[in-house]
């Protein structure tokens, strides 16, 4: 219908030239559409379509979409042969309808050719009349195999799709993305506690002080202050006040603050916001179970079929065989949680999750402000409440068994080691059910590291389980040594960094932490003097392991400090152990106490890391371990306030966290959450936290929206940005091990 653009544009770049000196906003001369035959006037070439029965309609391409599909691609209709140029900025245009209305097309810019990646995609639902749709994003490659592509499958039912005007101009001004960051007073949007610190950012370029109100929900102002100014923020950018109201004690809802003419958004004084939080952030990984049908009693909208079971198109994790020359043996890897947003399963970050939701139990059996009934039996609601377990130990047992099943068997060579992963053999789309993912499961070769983990870890329930299960605690126990002794046998078997395709990588070349961690465990649970030996000739034992960036599954030193620090032993020098951890949160307090946002984290070179916002917990995590050592409240203070940047007072003013706080996080990267592509899936369960700002952008959709970022606003909440907004089972621990020390303060 309507022309090609092409024409008339070169001819304005001919004319241009020709007149010189356009001024730059006609700067329109370099534009150049790559796509041929947008229009469909007389035909449909070059457009190939697949699995579809296509035709010219009216000026447009209309095409009859089967249903019963599963894959998004499983239906399309594109064009090959498409150039791109790295760094230039491309308008992706078009107009599209679907019959019956409610339908979604993935419209993407990728590469034409194995292994198709995508590096652009928009996913509007259509409606019946045909709407235009315009995005711009940056292309992330120089390539001449581009592919424009609408794919169409994934419908259960047939439907009508149409399309018309494709363009992919380029040579347009980058787009200016401008993040909607609402008042610039921010709070904690969840709640402070009434005997805790309260404190607040202001974004302003007054350099003086201001004056600020603190307003309860009926509008009456309170309390009132002066804001401190901090002048600029490294983290953020931005010019701030810090406001303190810890004065002020009295419980209540909808508080807002009040300074320099903006009003925050609101927030309560009070403590069950968090007992709510301890529950949720837990309660996160039911949903994360593969091989179990998930309850919709339970987790009402959030049933589905049990994920790769043997039901097609499920392969299945019955059976599963290596990567093709990696073992001639087949494993039994059912269970266990899917790591992410992706089916994959990998030990190193299944162990250090573990870690943490047991010491988030171990710990409420030890500290003198533990609640060991909190997560206790029939609070989770789990398929196992009421069997006299504490939930959070039927959980983490789920992970347990398949960490399990991960180990070499015996009669095998490097047996007793741990495979690193299992996952797909190549990465699927968006989004897909666990129960729908057709691809095959690949075991991944044995790693140190992984045998580590599943050690420390193993090692570790073998002391909690004990009292609930003792034929379980001592196949733990068993697999824990036989694993540890592998690791010696082979201690530098490292993962692959290239093995990243289908799956994560997950690779780390240094074990020194991973051995000290499972040494540590290993101690802790039998007191036998051969782990006292490595825990205390390990150089992990006495390094500074409280870095700026702190522990993550790749650095898991600190998982054995904290837990040499507070599980009773005998260690020789345990004294010096227990000040490290008392050392280390003096670091994160100072650090803290300098950042006006009031979190500590402070990463080197301001470059905020893959899964920042845990990074800020965990890091919390070491104050408020310090607080169960000492008892002073400096630490209770710091690790309490912590929570604030993650719920809230941050440069986007958004809660990280589903369903807490008035904006928050809650289009997160999952095949399975993924209500933004599919208005039939759920958003993420409430208490999932997002990854966070992350200073590399490895996606293509941060790429296109958030290039030249500084620290905190290097995070978009949409569902393709894989590197900014995943969710992950060892983030959401972290969550669950601050939450539940935050709760206890109440
Ligand atoms: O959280 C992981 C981050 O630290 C790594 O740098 C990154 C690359 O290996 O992987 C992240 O983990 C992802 C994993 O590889 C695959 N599943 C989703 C994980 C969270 O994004």
């Amino acid at each position: 219908m309507k022309r090609r653009r092409t024409t008339l544009l070169s001819l304005a770049a001919l004319l241009g030239a020709a007149l010189t000196a356009l001024p730059a906003q006609q700067a329109g001369a370099d534009e150049v559409e790559q796509v041929r035959n947008g229009g469909f006037e007389t035909t449909a070439d070059p457009w190939w379509t697949s699995n579809v029965t296509a035709g010219l309609t009216d000026g447009r391409l209309c095409a009859d979409v089967p249903g019963g599909t599963v894959n998004r691609w499983d239906s399309a209709v594109g064009q090959d042969a498409i150039t791109l140029v790295k760094g230039s900025s491309y308008r992706f245009s078009f107009s599209a309808s679907g019959v019956p209305e409610g339908h979604v097309v993935r419209a993407i810019v990728g590469l034409g050719v194995s292994p198709y990646d995508t590096w652009y995609e928009a996913t509007p639902v259509l409606g019946e009349s045909g709407d235009a749709y315009t995005y711009t994003f940056t292309s992330p490659v120089d390539s001449t195999q581009g592919q424009v592509a609408f794919q169409v499958g994934g419908s259960a039912d047939p439907w009508r799709f149409c399309l018309d005007d494709v363009s992919l101009l380029g040579g347009v001004p980058p787009e200016v993305y401008q993040p909607d960051t609402g008042p610039r007073v921010r709070v904690n949007q969840v709640a402070y506690l009434p005997a805790g610190p309260k404190n607040a950012t202001l974004v302003t370029d007054a350099a003086a002080k201001l004056p600020w109100q603190l307003r309860n929900g009926s509008g009456v102002t309170v309390a009132r202050g002066w804001s401190v100014p901090r002048g600029l923020d490294v983290s953020s950018g931005q010019n701030v006040h810090s406001i303190d109201f810890g004065g002020y004690r009295t419980r209540g809802t909808g508080f807002t603050l009040v300074a320099d003419g903006e009003t925050s958004r609101p927030f309560d004084i009070g403590t069950a916001g968090y007992d709510q939080l301890r529950l949720d952030a837990v309660k996160y990984y039911y949903t994360q179970r593969s091989g179990i049908a998930i309850r919709d009693d339970l987790r009402p909208g959030y049933g589905r079929a049990a994920g790769h079971l043997d039901a097609a198109p499920n392969q299945g994790d019955s059976a599963v065989p290596c990567q093709p020359g990696v073992c001639d043996y087949t494993l039994d890897v059912t269970g266990g949680w899917y790591d992410a947003g992706d089916h994959g399963k990998y030990v190193v970050n299944g162990g250090i999750a573990t870690w943490e939701l047991l010491s988030t139990y171990e710990r409420s059996l030890l500290a003198r402000t533990g609640d060991p009934a909190a997560l206790g039996d029939g609070t989770l609601a789990l398929p196992e409440s009421g069997n006299k377990v504490p939930d959070i130990l039927d959980e983490a047992r789920w992970e347990l068994d398949f960490l399990l099943k991960m180990q070499v068997p015996d009669g095998q060579s490097l047996a007793g080691m741990a495979h690193h992963k299992i996952h797909d053999e190549q990465w699927t789309g968006l989004p897909l059910l666990p129960s729908d993912d057709p691809q095959k499961r690949e075991l991944h070769p044995p790693t140190t590291t992984a045998t580590l983990n599943l050690a420390a870890t193993a090692a570790q329930a073998a002391r909690l389980y004990r009292p609930y299960d003792k034929a379980f605690a001592a196949r733990a126990l068993t697999a824990a040594r036989k694993a540890f002794t592998a690791a010696l046998a082979h201690p530098d078997v490292y993962a692959d960094p290239n093995d990243g395709i289908g799956g994560g990588a997950y690779n780390d070349d240094d074990a020194t932490d991973e051995f000290y961690w499972a040494a540590a465990e290993l101690y802790l649970s039998t007191g036998e003097k051969q782990f006292a030996d490595k825990v205390v000739n390990s150089p992990a034992h006495t390094a500074d392991i409280f870095v700026p960036s702190g522990f993550d599954w790749s650095r898991t030193a600190a998982a054995g400090r904290l837990d040499l620090a507070t599980v009773p032993n005998r260690l020789p020098g345990r004294d010096k152990v227990r000040g490290s951890v008392v050392r280390g949160a003096d670091k994160y307090l100072a650090t803290l106490a300098g950042q006006p946002y009031g979190m500590p984290y402070a990463p080197d070179g301001n470059r905020y890391d893959w899964g920042s916002s845990h990074q800020v917990l965990n890091n919390a995590v070491v104050i408020a371990t310090a607080y169960d050592l000492t008892g002073a409240s400096k630490y209770r203070a710091g690790a309490v306030q912590s929570m604030d940047y993650v719920l809230g007072r941050n440069a986007l003013n958004l809660s990280y966290v589903t369903g807490y706080g008035e904006v928050n996080s809650h289009h997160q990267h999952s095949r399975w959450y993924a209500r933004q592509l599919d208005p039939n899936l759920p958003d993420p369960p409430r208490g999932t936290l997002s990854g966070g700002a992350n200073s590399s952008i490895q996606d293509p959709y941060a790429q296109s929206k958030l290039q030249g970022c500084v620290g905190q606003f290097c995070y978009i909440d949409d569902i393709q940005s894989w590197s900014t907004n995943e969710t992950a089972i060892n983030w959401n621990a972290a969550l669950a091990r601050l939450a539940s020390f935050v709760a206890d303060q109440g």
